[in-house]
């Protein structure tokens, strides 16, 4: 009996001991990461740094979001980052609250993303932010993008680039390319999505600015090129002198030259694309497009990671409320410049 109870206390030190070991050998919480609030949340699956980060891109199948996160896996692997790339099968804002609640569910340390729409994104966004995740917009904003002073400031950072600006290149050239008088017209994709909403603004400003030039219209496409071609055709019939058009992304962009090119008009009405998908540089060097302004999305999935990285580490100072990514703006004088020839998207 006497033995038995010796074995019984034994038993008991050698756990107690275990388990004050076991507890000195768990890693510390990073000190700037709050424990999500929803209990059922998984613990986190980190690599090395033991952070789990959702990159949530705007549409799969995008040639500008494929390199976005071809940017992000590769700086998450240097920085031991475990990376989590999902998205939408379709632009919208609907499909992509279901990507963030899993998310959240799965209990993500850091949330970038590209929001589908800068107003209905907000609501799902405050909840993973309330649960804990911290969350930085790539590409697209939401509210009015000042995570400073304006509507909406939990987000950490908006890492992009500037779309008014990125506008006013595109359509600056193409009043150039049509001797600064003529008709030009805008295919778009969705409104309310920050950057294509920025994009048209900073065309129209310079639209506004030079007389003689005249919008003849503004088609929303959905983010579908075929949409884009057909509204595109319907527009070059009804205005047989057009002068020009901006498409304002990838899909708008495709679809304009492909109509102007069924149309016949190539070389005809001058075409200003925005992104730089392979399809686009092969529209450049054939003369269907006249200008390429390529951003710079593998950047953008760099910088995401490093923030996140930072975020975690509780170094908000390195971490810029606003970081604008720059472009590249490809012409065919250029186009086989090294600097050109890098910025072209990845599709797979
Ligand atoms: O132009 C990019 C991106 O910046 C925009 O927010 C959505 O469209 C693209 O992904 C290109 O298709």
């Amino acid at each position: 009996m006497r033995t038995r109870q010796r074995s019984w206390l034994v038993l008991a030190l050698i756990t107690a001991i275990a388990l004050v070991l076991s507890a000195c050998a768990a890693p510390p919480a990073p000190s700037a990461a709050p424990a999500p609030a929803e209990p059922q949340a998984a613990p986190s699956e980190g690599g090395d740094q033991g952070i789990t980060m959702a990159l949530v891109i705007g549409v799969q199948g995008d040639a500008f979001y494929i390199t976005m996160a071809k940017g992000a896996q590769d700086k998450a692997e240097e920085l031991g980052v475990n990376l989590i790339v999902d998205g939408p099968p379709e632009w919208d804002a609907v499909k992509q609250t279901a990507i963030v609640d899993a998310m959240i569910a799965r209990g993500v340390d850091v949330m970038a993303i590209a929001a589908n729409d800068k107003q209905a994104m907000i609501e799902p966004l405050q909840r993973a932010n309330d649960a804990g995740i911290k969350i930085i917009s790539v590409d697209t904003f939401i509210g009015d993008g000042d995570y400073v002073n304006g509507p909406v400031t939990f987000p950490l950072s908006y890492i992009g680039s500037d779309n008014v600006e990125g506008g006013k290149i595109a359509c600056e050239a193409l009043i150039e390319a049509i001797g600064g008088q003529g008709k030009l017209y805008i295919q778009n994709t969705v409104p309310g999505v920050s950057t294509t909403d920025q994009r048209e603004q900073g065309c129209k400003e310079e639209i506004d600015a030079v007389d003689g030039v005249e919008l003849v219209g503004v088609d929303y496409n959905d983010d579908n090129s075929s949409k884009a071609a057909e509204q595109t055709t319907a527009v070059l019939q009804r205005e047989p002198d057009l002068g020009g058009i901006f498409g304002t992304n990838l899909f708008s962009a495709r679809g304009a030259a492909q109509a102007v090119s069924n149309a016949g008009l190539t070389g005809v009405v001058k075409i200003a694309n925005f992104d730089a998908p392979e399809s686009a540089i092969e529209d450049l060097r054939n003369n269907v497009v006249d200008l390429v302004i390529a951003q710079l999305p593998y950047q953008m999935g760099q910088v995401a990671v490093e923030y996140a990285v930072k975020a975690m580490e509780g170094d908000m100072d390195a971490i810029q409320p606003r970081f604008r990514t720059g472009y590249v703006i490809i012409t065919r004088d250029n186009v086989d410049t090294e600097e050109a020839q890098k910025a072209i998207y990845k599709s797979e």
